[in-house]
């Protein structure tokens, strides 16, 4: 944005965005993976969510690109510190794959290909918050970061952006998944530092 302020003396200063407590500035787009990055072809791409009732509602790449997408531009947030901002990215929101899925339950556990974990409350993912991403800067994304497709939140630390993502799985509690098992936060606003529990 070219919104300039005038300071005291007629200074121009550009606006500066605040980072979240603790986070410094990236320019380049780290990679973490807590293991190998899983070769998923897009012809064998599956993305489904399966409800307390045992119903399985599935999408394949096929109807993942026949949905309407979006771009998005946002900062991201690592709980390691690093944040980088003005990230671009397109993909389809999460509220177009539950649109007909019926669930009492207030939790999901994201499940990847390659078995990584994460929880979040099922409201963090709809009303325009979060996305399944498959390009990054007009690019598909790289499988090193989560291609072909990825879970994108980025109102919450990262880590809760499930790469190389599958399936989610609802759940009535909220059961810790890979990293919040190993001592990261259940949740993890990065606003309010929930780095670890
Ligand atoms: N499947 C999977 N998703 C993952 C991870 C992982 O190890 N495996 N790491 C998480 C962490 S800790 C971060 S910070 C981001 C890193 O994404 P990037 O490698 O694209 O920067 O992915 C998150 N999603
Ligand atoms: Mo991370």
């Amino acid at each position: 944005m070219a919104v300039v302020s005038r300071g005291f003396g007629g200074r121009r200063e550009p606006t500066e965005k605040p980072l979240p407590p603790g986070q410094f500035l990236t320019e380049d787009f780290p990679v973490l993976s807590a293991g190998p990055t899983p070769n998923v072809d897009e012809s064998r791409w599956e993305f489904s969510i399966h409800t307390e009732t045992g119903e399985a509602h599935r999408w394949d790449w096929a109807a993942l690109q026949a949905m309407d997408a979006e771009d998005v531009s946002t900062d991201i947030h690592c709980v390691t510190r690093w944040s980088k901002l003005g990230t671009g990215w397109r993909g389809v929101p999460l509220d177009a794959f539950f649109a007909d899925v019926e669930t009492e339950d207030d939790f999901v556990m994201a499940h990847s290909y390659g078995g990584y974990t994460t929880n979040l409350p099922l409201d963090d993912l709809l009303d325009g918050k979060a996305w399944l991403a498959y390009e990054f800067e007009g690019e598909p994304l790289a499988p090193v970061h989560g291609g072909p497709v990825r879970l994108l939140v980025p109102h919450l630390y990262f880590w809760k952006s499930a790469k190389w993502i599958r399936s989610l799985v609802t759940q009535a509690d909220d059961v810790p998944g890979f990293w919040e098992q190993n001592g990261y936060h259940a949740y993890g606003d990065p606003w309010l530092e929930q780095r670890y529990s």
